[in-house]
């Protein structure tokens, strides 16, 4: 018998804590496990959610929508999905001298490096532990997959999914990235995690453009984040006037949240300001940049590439004329 076949016979309460602890060596800062069964619930509300066209142009969201919460349409041998957290918080630095001028904000998940990169470079570390242990995995996801990665993860228990829709871990907060890897191998299953926002709704009443139209519910079309990274055109004129100095992404329904006080700064290496942009950018500077590979070459490996220069330079513009551009970051 290998090392594969002796460890598929394995007792699947040891496997699993066994491959529990490998992805927290891996520096994932959460995992829990879940079955790769249909998350039935969150699947109609996606399908609800896209009827009511609030995807926006995000096309990729509107093909086979079904497979986001059925991932056994894809892989029919699936049997568990291992939902995995990873903090991202950063202190914000007490003096930005070094931006001086208009500065526009950049949401805290784009401070540093990619995330993509460094979760999908862990991801596959998992995954290749997993296959040495007898397990077939078909995919690591991370963001770009077909997967409805909040409902996975919260039956997985790593947290529960508040109002402004993100999901909210105990230790961090929503201060969190997911990535998700889905198996062939049985393992146990986590308890599903149960949090509730109770009677609070500091994200609804504190979002500028109105995005969260009830509670759990995210119009796209409306929201900031996805106006000034993944929109490829005009940013509508009802929404100019109130970006609130947003240049790239949108932190508000995250920041007032009481889940979210106990800022515990993340470990991993890759997302300390001074691996990427930091919280502002000047947007003098950025108005300035003559040609996208001028473009590229300044952004390399952080998120802000995903909004191409053009879409940068577009909410350049609308900051400086609605000069809600700040000086120093709140
Ligand atoms: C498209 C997308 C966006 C869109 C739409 C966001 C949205 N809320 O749908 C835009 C561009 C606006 C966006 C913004 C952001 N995003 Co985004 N985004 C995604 C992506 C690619 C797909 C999300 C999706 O399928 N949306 C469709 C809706 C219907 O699904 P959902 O919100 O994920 O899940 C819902 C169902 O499960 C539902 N549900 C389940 N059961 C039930 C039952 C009932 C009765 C109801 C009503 C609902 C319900 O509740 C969930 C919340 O609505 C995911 C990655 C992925 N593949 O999942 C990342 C992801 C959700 N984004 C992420 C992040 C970090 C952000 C931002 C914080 C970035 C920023 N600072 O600017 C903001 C947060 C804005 C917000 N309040 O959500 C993280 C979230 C991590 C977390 N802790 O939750 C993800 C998971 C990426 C990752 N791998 O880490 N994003
Ligand atoms: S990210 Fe900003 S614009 Fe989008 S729902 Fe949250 S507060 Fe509103
Ligand atoms: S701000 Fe309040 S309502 Fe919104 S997600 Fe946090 S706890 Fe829930």
């Amino acid at each position: 018998m290998n090392q594969a076949e002796a460890n598929k016979t394995q007792n699947p309460d040891a496997l699993t804590q066994e491959i529990k602890t490998i992805a927290l060596d891996l520096g994932f800062h959460a995992v829990g496990i879940t079955s790769a069964d249909p998350v039935s619930s969150a699947g109609t509300h996606l399908l609800k959610w896209l009827e009511a066209g609030y995807a926006a142009d995000m096309a990729y969201l509107k093909k086979s929508p079904e497979i986001r919460f059925e991932p056994k349409r894809r892989f029919p041998e699936a049997q568990s999905v291992i939902a995995l957290a990873l903090n991202y918080y950063q202190e914000r630095p007490e003096t930005e001298e070094e931006n001086p001028g208009a500065q526009g904000k950049i949401a805290t998940y784009a401070w540093g490096e990619d995330y993509h990169t460094i979760i999908e470079h862990k991801l596959e570390k998992l995954i290749e532990a997993i296959t040495v242990r007898g397990g077939h995995c078909w995919k690591g996801y991370v963001d770009h997959g077909p997967l409805l990665e909040r409902a996975f993860a919260q039956r997985a228990g790593l947290g529960f999914i508040g109002k402004n829709t993100n999901l909210i871990t105990p230790e961090f907060g929503s201060w969190v990235f997911l990535a998700e890897v889905v198996t062939d191998m049985k393992l146990i299953e986590d308890t599903p995690a149960t949090g509730q926002c109770g009677t609070c709704t500091r994200c609804i009443d504190i979002c500028p453009t109105d995005a969260l139209t009830s509670p759990y519910q995210l119009d796209a079309r409306r929201c900031i984040s996805y106006l000034t990274i993944e929109n490829k055109g005009e940013i509508p004129d009802s929404f100019v006037s109130k970006m609130e100095g947003w240049l790239f992404g949108c932190d508000l329904c995250q920041q007032v949240c009481p889940f979210n006080g106990q800022n515990k700064q993340s470990d991993e290496p890759g997302f300390a300001i001074e691996k990427g942009t930091g919280p502002t950018l000047s947007l003098e500077a950025l108005a300035a940049i003559p040609d996208n590979a001028s473009f590229k070459k300044q952004f390399r490996g952080t998120p802000l590439l995903r909004s191409k220069r053009v879409g940068l330079q577009r909410n350049v513009k609308i900051l400086q004329k609605h000069n809600f551009s700040i000086t120093k970051a709140k």
